[in-house]
Formats: structure tokens, C-alpha cells, sequence
């Protein structure tokens, strides 16, 4: 057995871990390795992400995006705390719950907007929409529609690294729904036979759809699934940026070095339903404002201001101008052009080979 099994379920925080926070020991020092300016930089991209949403989410009701839409609501200090801690070239591979993971990687948040909109201009040439989000120049291997998806994707981008002797890691993110699925089981099977630089992170944000994870899953530390694949196993705490990122570079470094994958279950919640058409009736008031309280943003916020990095006037001013990147954002979406009919069949097969791509 090697998933560590000490409790930690995911249960509503208690006002005792919602109190202002004492940097310890091992705060300071991730703080110390990170920088002021690297630390700032963090919150920064997950207020543009908050904000970004926010905006999306009008967006969506004034009907200038269609399709489904999942927002990442609640769960940006994941995406954040390992974008900052992987190699630029390192893969990674998501669900459709992909807005925070693009803009953190690199995408700006003109191309995500425009890609919302359906525009040429989007990340995707406007044919993915919200749930594909994607950069080869990035090594974002995307967002995915179908629950688990994107597991043997990973799992096939951690083959190639280690085929080629690349010492890339594969990052690979899904949702608690997705580890009941046989794609998940036959891909960390195959990791761990072949070795593979693997990472796979379950966001455990508590609900797949409306059903609670604990009416579906048998086990509570969802982590410990781990042990049926002799791999590593562990929680991590989703709704803090800085332990996200000092877990990841940790999980990161020993996955580069050994080449053996790992399991690690984020400690989520998502404030918003499902998806924006989802008003979310199947969780209490009471729940919902228990783990408000413990928003990652909020969190990293009085961080940094205990450690004397930002006040409330920077902070009010980092907010204007996210706030105004996002209108840009929306304004360059309305204003790109519609992609052309003659897009319609491209980028559907591998083009230098395929004869029906030409
Ligand atoms: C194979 C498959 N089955 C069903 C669906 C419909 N569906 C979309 S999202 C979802 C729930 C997934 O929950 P989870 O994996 O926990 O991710 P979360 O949405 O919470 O991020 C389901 C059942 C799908 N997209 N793909």
C-alpha cells in the first residue's frame, strides 16, 4: 500500500480554518522560494480568471456564447499553483472545465473570449468553444467534453515523453466523476507497469453534475484508489494557491526524476452549478457559504497582506485592471470575424497526411 490514509475527506472547512492566516514554518518558505513579484503574479491570474468567468457568465445569458459552459469558479488556485510549478514544456490535459488552466498556461484573455464567441480569433479558430480550450505551442493538449477523456491522452502524452527520452512530465486534471470510468483504471494500470512520468490530479469539487461523490464512490480519500495501481498516492488542499504549488513542485520534481506516476486528489469545491445553466439546487445555503469561506482568492489575498507584499490599494488596482482586460477581451471577441466556411473540415485529421484533411 502507498497511499498515505490519514482522513482527509473532503468536508465543509470549519471557522477555525477560515480565521485570518499565521504564515508558518512552511508557508514562509514557499513564499521565500516564490518571490513577492512571482506571488502577486499568482493572484493576479486568479482574480483574471474570476473575473473572466464572471464576464463569460453574462456573456452566456446574453446568448453571445453557446454551447455548454463549466466554470472553474472556486478551483482556480489548482491551475495556478501548477502552472507555476511545472516546466513550460511539460504537457497537460483537462476536462472541459479548461477556461482557468488556458489563461494561466499562457492563453491570453482576448483568444479565450473570442473562442467563447466562436470567433476565428479564438484559441481553437472558434470550432472548440469553452470546452476546448487548446495550444500545441503550449503543450495544452485541451479540454474535454467527455468525462475521462482525457485520461489515456495524458497517459499517451507520458508514453511519448519517456519514448523519447524528453524528461517532460504529463500533467493530467479530471473530475471525481471521472475515476469510475474504465479509462481511468486502464491508463494508471499502464503507468505504473511502464513507468510513465504521469501526475494525475482528481479536482474533487464534491458534485459530478448534482450527485454528491459520496453516493457514488465507496471509498471517502478518493487518493487511495491509488493503491490498486501500486502508485503513489495523496490529498492535496485545492483552495490554497501556495500549497497547490508547493505540492505540485514536489509531485513534479520526484515524477521527473523516477518516472513513476502519482495520484493526488484536489480538495476542491466549485461556488457556481455545473455548468452556468445549472442553478445548483442540490447543495445547502449553509454548505456553499461554508467553503466561500474559504475561497483560494480570499486566502491568498490575506496572505500576502500579512506578509506585507500587498495592500488594499494594490489590490483594488490589480482588480481595475484585470476588470479592463476582460472588457477588451469581450470587445475583441464581438469584433473578430466568424470563421469561413472553408475551415469547416480542417484540423479535424492529421493534415501533412490524412487525404481527406486536403
Ligand atoms: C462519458 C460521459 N458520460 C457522461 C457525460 C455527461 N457529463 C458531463 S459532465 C458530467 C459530470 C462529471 O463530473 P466530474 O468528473 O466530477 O467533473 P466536474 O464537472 O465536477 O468538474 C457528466 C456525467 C459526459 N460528458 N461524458
Amino acid at each position: 500500500m502507498t497511499a498515505k490514509s490519514k482522513s482527509t475527506a473532503n468536508k465543509a472547512p470549519s471557522a477555525e480554518t477560515t480565521s485570518p492566516p499565521k504564515i508558518s514554518d512552511q508557508l514562509q518558505k514557499t513564499l521565500d522560494e516564490l518571490g513577492q513579484e512571482e506571488a502577486i503574479a499568482m493572484l493576479r491570474m486568479m482574480l483574471l480568471i474570476r473575473r473572466f468567468e464572471e464576464r463569460t457568465t453574462e456573456m452566456y445569458q446574453q446568448r453571445k456564447i453557446g454551447g455548454f459552459c463549466h466554470l472553474y469558479n472556486g478551483q482556480e488556485a489548482i491551475a495556478i499553483g501548477t502552472v507555476w510549478a511545472k516546466r513550460k514544456d511539460d504537457y497537460l490535459v483537462t476536462s472541459y472545465r479548461d477556461h482557468g488552466f488556458g489563461l494561466a498556461l499562457g492563453l491570453t484573455p482576448d483568444e479565450c473570449m473570442a473562442e467563447m464567441f466562436g470567433k476565428s480569433t479564438g484559441c481553437a479558430k472558434g470550432k472548440g468553444g469553452s470546452m476546448h480550450f487548446f495550444s500545441k505551442e503550449l503543450n495544452f493538449l485541451g479540454g474535454h467534453g467527455i468525462v475521462g477523456g482525457q485520461i489515456p491522452i495524458g497517459t499517451g502524452a507520458a508514453f511519448r515523453a519517456k519514448y523519447l527520452g524528453t524528461d517532460q512530465v504529463s500533467l493530467t486534471f479530471f473530475g471525481e466523476g471521472a475515476i469510475s470510468q474504465g479509462a481511468f483504471h486502464e491508463s494508471l494500470n499502464l503507468a505504473s507497469i511502464w513507468n510513465l512520468p504521469c501526475i494525475y490530479v482528481i479536482e474533487n469539487n464534491k458534485y459530478g453534475m448534482g450527485t454528491d461523490v459520496a453516493r457514488v464512490v465507496a471509498i471517502e480519500e478518493l487518493f487511495q484508489r491509488a493503491n490498486a495501481y501500486s502508485m503513489e498516492g495523496l490529498p492535496m488542499n485545492g483552495m490554497d494557491v501556495f500549497e497547490c504549488y508547493r505540492a505540485m513542485k514536489e509531485q513534479i520534481s520526484i515524477c521527473r526524476q523516477t518516472s513513476r506516476p502519482v495520484l493526488i486528489e484536489a480538495k476542491t469545491y466549485r461556488f457556481r452549478g455545473h455548468s452556468v445553466s445549472d442553478p445548483g439546487k442540490y447543495r445547502s445555503k449553509m454548505e456553499l457559504e461554508a467553503y466561500k469561506h474559504a475561497d483560494p482568492i480570499v486566502g491568498a489575498r490575506l496572505t500576502l497582506s500579512e506578509a506585507g507584499w500587498i495592500n488594499e490599494d494594490q489590490f483594488k488596482q490589480m482588480d481595475k485592471e484585470v476588470k479592463a482586460e476582460v472588457i477588451h477581451a469581450v470587445k475583441f471577441a464581438e469584433e473578430s470575424p466568424e470563421p469561413t466556411l472553408s475551415e469547416l473540415g480542417r484540423h479535424v485529421f492529421y493534415e501533412e497526411e490524412h487525404p481527406a484533411a486536403s
